[in-house]
């Protein structure tokens, strides 16, 4: 069985399909392309372990087998989180040729999110790592098991040693490969979100496809590239724009490290002649900074791609004289909608705007606050459809209602303007979201799990500038007059109720009364002024 989701209409899948962009192939062609010239050329390599695109596809392929002996089958959904390793690219291929749907989990996320992934998708089994707090014994492994009866099998793999998932891919299993239709949902995509729950993006065969071989292209990787991937590997960006599946289209090698930090980096770059990276602009100023007093030799470096949040236009300057090489500005969406500045786009285009859109068939609409379009050139909400945008998050049709027109236009909260060019700059955000640094926090979400303390009677969680992240969160609380709460309490009861680190307020500001609108919401433009001069 298939697993559902909002199909394009047909007369569009038709254009996608007459223009070559839809292959009508499933991912797995990915790895199945390179296994002729290419099957000895590496395929990924951690800094202490390398394997090959041979290697890479029979360990798929084996673990493919043993999950299939284990049950799982064409249809069924897992849940993937895993630490940037080898092993995280052999789980994501080997439960996509089975036509398994995981959603990988960020390796910083904690029981929360798990969790609701669990409660959205019915998972029948997890892929996950000891090198996770929350892995490192029995107790939330039988938690789950216990709340969740559609888990059959968690596979816990070990850092060092050996591990079920190790045996599951090193040792023969024969595997009866399913019939793939590349209409059918591949995976989930994680929202950066602006609701109360975790959203879930079905991205299908075709339409993900399309969108790494054509930002392939559009970045030119061949078989010398070597991609340092140094933001987590499931994130959007590193993994298809162009990312490490557009490196392995491409036939070249794809570097892992722990994080994105240059004393991590910078050895990789040099010992491995790096020629190309993806960062967020929070990563980048580190790279700036430790770049001058640095005698790593970083001249391999062709190309930085940065993207997740603004670049300002005087770090974006750096890059070049300080680095050595080229700046590509990225913004892109788990949900679609991917936009590059081209290596040959005049430098102040560069330097200034976010870039514009992969795909000549991608649509763009700005519009005001009633859905009208803005007079060229003005600022307004980003709308797009597209070949490779979806059509609607994974069983939510009450805020797919909101999130959509009627045209099918994604509304993805971003104020933007365009030139003539084409070339997007985003100026701005229009949902209920923290970007920290590239990291997005849904403020209802936490606001939620904050409602849920005994004391607090209201919150309201709103970015504030910060030098080094670009946004930081703070939030106001309106507590029981009678109870003294603290910033040391409400960071210690949510991290007892187990959410990402990065969720957790930078700052929390006790008020008595939260601002509000004419309408009686609260003024969240009023709490932000507060941390204007
Ligand atoms: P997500 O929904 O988590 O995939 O995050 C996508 C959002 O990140 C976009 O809608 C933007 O708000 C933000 N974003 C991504 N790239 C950029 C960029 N280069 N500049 C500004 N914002 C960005
Ligand atoms: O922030 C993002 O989600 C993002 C940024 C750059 C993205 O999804 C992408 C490129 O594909």
């Amino acid at each position: 069985m298939s697993i559902e989701y909002t199909p394009w209409p047909a007369e569009l899948a038709t254009q996608y399909r007459a223009k070559g962009y839809w292959q009508d192939k499933p991912l797995t062609t990915i790895l199945s392309d390179q296994l002729g010239n290419n099957s000895q050329g590496i395929a990924v390599a951690d800094g202490q372990r390398q394997i090959t695109y041979a290697e890479l596809n029979s360990y798929s392929d084996n673990l493919a087998g043993y999950l299939q002996v284990q049950g799982l089958q064409s249809g069924d959904t897992a849940i993937v989180q895993l630490p940037n390793s080898i092993e995280f690219y052999i789980t994501y291929f080997a439960l996509i040729k089975l036509g398994v749907a995981p959603v990988c989990a960020l390796f910083n996320h904690q029981r929360t999110e798990l969790q609701s992934y669990c409660e959205i998708l019915q998972p029948k089994a997890m892929i996950v790592s000891s090198a996770h707090a929350l892995f490192n014994d029995e107790q939330f492994t039988n938690e789950l098991f216990n709340r969740f009866s559609c888990l059959s099998k968690i596979i816990t793999d070990h850092s060092k040693g050996n591990s079920e998932l190790k045996q599951g891919y090193l040792h023969k299993h024969a595997f009866c490969s399913a019939d793939l239709n590349p209409e059918d949902v591949a995976f989930f995509q994680l929202s950066g979100g602006s609701t109360g729950t975790p959203k879930l993006i079905p991205r299908t065969h075709n339409d993900y496809l399309y969108s790494v071989v054509a930002s392939k292209e559009i970045c030119e990787l061949n078989g010398d590239t070597r991609y340092l991937c140094a933001l987590p590997a499931p994130h959007n960006f590193p993994l298809s724009s162009p990312g490490a599946l557009g490196v392995f289209i491409a036939g070249g090698t794809v570097i892992l490290a722990n994080d994105p930090s240059p004393t991590v980096c910078f050895p990789l770059i040099e010992r491995f002649a790096i020629t190309h990276t993806a960062l967020v602009p929070p990563a980048l100023q580190l790279w700036l900074q430790h770049a001058s007093a640095s005698d790593t030799d970083l001249t391999s470096l062709q190309v930085i791609q940065v993207g997740g949040a603004k670049l300002s236009r005087s770090v974006a300057e750096q890059v070049t004289p300080v680095l050595g090489c080229q700046l590509q500005q990225v913004f892109g969406m788990a949900e679609g909608l991917v936009n590059y500045t081209r290596y040959d786009d005049d430098q102040e285009l560069i330097l200034t705007t976010q870039g514009r859109p992969i795909s000549d068939l991608d649509e763009i609409k700005i519009v005001d606050e009633n859905g009208q379009p803005v007079p060229q050139g003005e600022s307004g909400r980003l709308m797009t459809r597209g070949p490779y945008t979806f059509r609607g998050y994974y069983k939510s049709p009450t805020h797919n209602a909101s999130a959509f027109d009627e045209e099918g236009f994604y509304s993805s909260g971003d104020i933007v303007k365009q030139l003539p060019s084409g070339h997007l700059i985003v100026e701005g955000r229009d949902k209920d979201q923290i970007n920290r640094g590239g990291e997005k926090i849904a403020a209802e979400e936490v606001e939620n799990h904050l409602l849920g303390h005994d004391h607090i009677q209201q919150v309201a969680i709103v970015s504030m500038p910060d030098e080094a992240l670009g946004e930081k969160s703070c939030a106001f609380v309106v507590a029981d007059q009678d109870v003294k709460l603290t910033t040391l309490i409400l960071r210690k009861y949510l991290r007892q109720l187990g959410i990402a680190d990065y969720k957790v307020p930078d700052k929390f500001k006790f008020v008595d009364q939260l601002p509000l609108t004419a309408v009686g919401k609260v003024n969240k433009k009023a709490l932000r002024a507060t941390f204007e001069q």
